[in-house]
């Protein structure tokens, strides 16, 4: 298996650029965030207790999002590989992830963060609000509260990745393309170094 994380702060580009980097490389897309919005839309119990904490900015809690992305995975066995999108959001996260890769005899290969400046973020938010209908994306206070998270909570998930020497950043703002460009050519190396 060749799994990656696509690692950056709310409104990078992590969904975006997942799109097409799963049908460039046939990996399975996990987005937590996705994942919890369908269980939202869904009304499960899960998609209810998660909504209260995903309309303040706030992170749905660790045993909830990890048993999520346990079974999500199990569902999955013959995958190829993986593309984490937004997973882990926290240390406890990580550390979640590592112990389950290890049960299934792999390994994150690379964690690839996008790079962007908090004033861009909050204008990709705030114009995705005016057509996605999510409501964190509607309120700048909200939008400010997903980054003080990040900063406090998120962050450090970058610092245990660059310890494992996996953490690569890139440059997450300009056209598309490029974006996609960049990212194709870390995932290569990666790729290249794996099956050596
Ligand atoms: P997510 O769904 O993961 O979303 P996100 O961080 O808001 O955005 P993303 O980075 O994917 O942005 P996108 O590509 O769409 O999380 C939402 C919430 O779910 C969290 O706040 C949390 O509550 C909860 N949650 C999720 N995972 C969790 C976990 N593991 N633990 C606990 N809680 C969790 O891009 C944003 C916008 O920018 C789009 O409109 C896009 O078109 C635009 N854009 C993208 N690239 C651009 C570019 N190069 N130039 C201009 N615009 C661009």
């Amino acid at each position: 298996m060749f799994n990656i994380i696509l690692f950056g702060p709310p409104g990078s580009g992590k969904g975006t650029q997942s799109e097409k980097l799963v049908e460039k490389y046939g990996l399975i897309h996990l987005s937590t965030g996705n994942l919890l919005r369908e269980e939202i839309a869904n009304k499960t119990p899960l998609g209810i207790e998660a909504k209260k904490f995903m309309d303040h900015g706030q992170l749905v809690p660790d045993e909830v999002v990890i048993g999520m992305v346990d079974s999500y995975f199990d569902k999955h066995k013959d995958a190829v590989g993986f593309l984490f999108d937004g997973y882990p959001r926290t240390v406890a996260q990580a550390q979640a992830l590592d112990k389950l890769l290890t049960l299934k005899k792999t390994e994150i290969a690379s964690v690839l963060a996008l790079d962007v400046t908090e004033e861009e973020l909050v204008k990709r938010l705030l114009n995705r609000g005016k057509s996605s209908g999510r409501s964190d994306d509607t309120n700048e206070e909200v939008i400010r509260k997903r980054f003080s998270v990040y900063t406090n909570e998120t962050s450090p998930v970058a610092d245990y990745y660059k310890k494992a020497r996996k953490f690569k950043s890139i440059k997450g703002e300009g056209e598309l393309d490029e974006i996609f460009a960049s990212l194709r050519q870390a995932i290569d190396k990666a790729m290249a170094s794996h099956h050596n």
